[in-house]
């Protein structure tokens, strides 16, 4: 019997540990909410995350919201016994830095750009100039991770980690929203190499 349930729908930020559960190869049970049916705002759901959303992981019986978080959690309880995350040094100072970037840096640009183009959010409220500083914004952050990892298979201590999928779970989703991403080459091969493990196509077939 797990004690790791995992809150989630497809295609959205849960994706992330929904990956990581699959590579940790560790017992957890799953819930999938169906967001347009407005499940994730049922008091019963909203008494375990206040917030409305999905990821959730409910883990020795606490509640954890924010897909960092629960990488984080799952990193240190499992993941260095597993190879997928840096025991306490300074690779795992680097595993933290790329995973704060991708959901401080890159989602705040996404956000940005998300909220200025998709239509259903009202006309009055997008504007052009903000989104293409959010564009701009998005390329070049997209090009520091492309000379990162010049020269590297993977973001930390040269192999595969929770840390790679913190990072690249943001990216063929902006693809599909527009940012080209064809100029990165480093960027596209890693990609690549990341999304064809099992584990990913698991939870992401296709
Ligand atoms: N910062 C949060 C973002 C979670 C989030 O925005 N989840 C979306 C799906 S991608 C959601 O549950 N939306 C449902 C809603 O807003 O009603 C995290 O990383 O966990």
């Amino acid at each position: 019997m797990s004690d790791l349930k995992l809150y989630y729908a497809p295609m959205t930020s849960a994706d992330r540990v929904h990956w990581a559960l699959e590579e940790l190869g560790v017992p957890y049970e799953k819930v999938k909410l169906d967001l347009a049916a407005g499940e994730q705002r049922k008091p019963e759901y909203l008494a375990l995350n206040p917030n409305g959303k999905v990821p959730l992981l409910v883990a020795e019986g606490k509640p954890i919201f924010e897909g960092l978080a629960i990488l984080l959690y799952l990193g240190e309880r499992f993941g260095v016994d597993k190879g997928l995350f840096p025991p306490p040094n300074a690779d795992r100072a680097e595993a933290f830095k790329w995973m704060a970037w991708a959901s401080v840096t890159l989602y705040e640009a996404t956000v940005r750009l998300l909220r200025n183009t998709l239509e259903r959010f009202p006309a009055d409220e997008r504007n052009p100039k903000v989104a293409e500083g959010a564009r701009n914004d998005l390329a070049q952050a997209i090009g520091i991770l492309d000379r990162e990892l010049d020269g590297k298979e993977y973001l930390v201590g040269n192999q595969f980690s929770l840390a790679d999928i913190a990072v690249v779970s943001a990216l063929p989703f902006l693809a599909r929203f527009g940012v080209d991403l064809s100029p990165f080459t480093n960027v596209n091969a890693w990609i690549e190499r990341c999304t064809s493990r099992p584990a990913a196509k698991r939870v992401r077939p296709g």
